[in-house]
């Protein structure tokens, strides 16, 4: 986790050089778009709610500085979805317990979490700890 701190920080000390230079550079801070998804500020992700075709694999990635979860509103799923929550827990009620005796489930700063969505339909999913925040957003996965 420092590790990737420390790395994301020098790269947008060299953005910060290059600004002015090259546009494309200029991306306010946000120096590693690209590898995720959907990104997990302080109490909310960042898009709230994101289309994509079936077999998508989606990427998010706690890109603040608290700690996060993804955790699927089992009652929200399609008929024959897969649940899916960081920590790889087969219901809600499983993520709401692993995180109350541990934190369990935790995204960390910088590091992120994936699932692969095959069955289309909406998904709407919160983060445990911020959930009393408004911290919940949707897949919407379409043909
Ligand atoms: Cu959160």
């Amino acid at each position: 986790m420092n590790r990737r701190a420390f790395l994301a920080g020098s790269t947008s000390a060299v953005a910060v050089g290059l600004s002015g230079c090259l546009g494309i550079l200029n991306t306010g801070g946000d120096t590693e778009s690209g590898d995720f998804d959907v990104g997990m500020g302080s109490s909310f992700f960042e898009p709230r709610k994101l289309e994509v075709t079936v077999g998508t694999t989606v990427v998010w990635k706690n890109t603040g500085m608290r700690r996060h979860t993804v955790t699927a509103y089992e009652n929200s799923l399609p008929d024959g979805a897969e649940y899916f929550a960081s920590g790889d827990f087969d219901s809600e009620a499983a993520a709401r317990d692993a995180w109350r005796s541990g934190y369990g489930g935790t995204i960390h700063q910088g590091k992120t979490y994936e699932h692969t969505f095959e069955v289309p339909g909406t998904y709407d999913y919160f983060c445990v700890p911020h959930e009393v925040s408004g911290m919940a957003g949707s897949i919407v996965v379409t043909e």
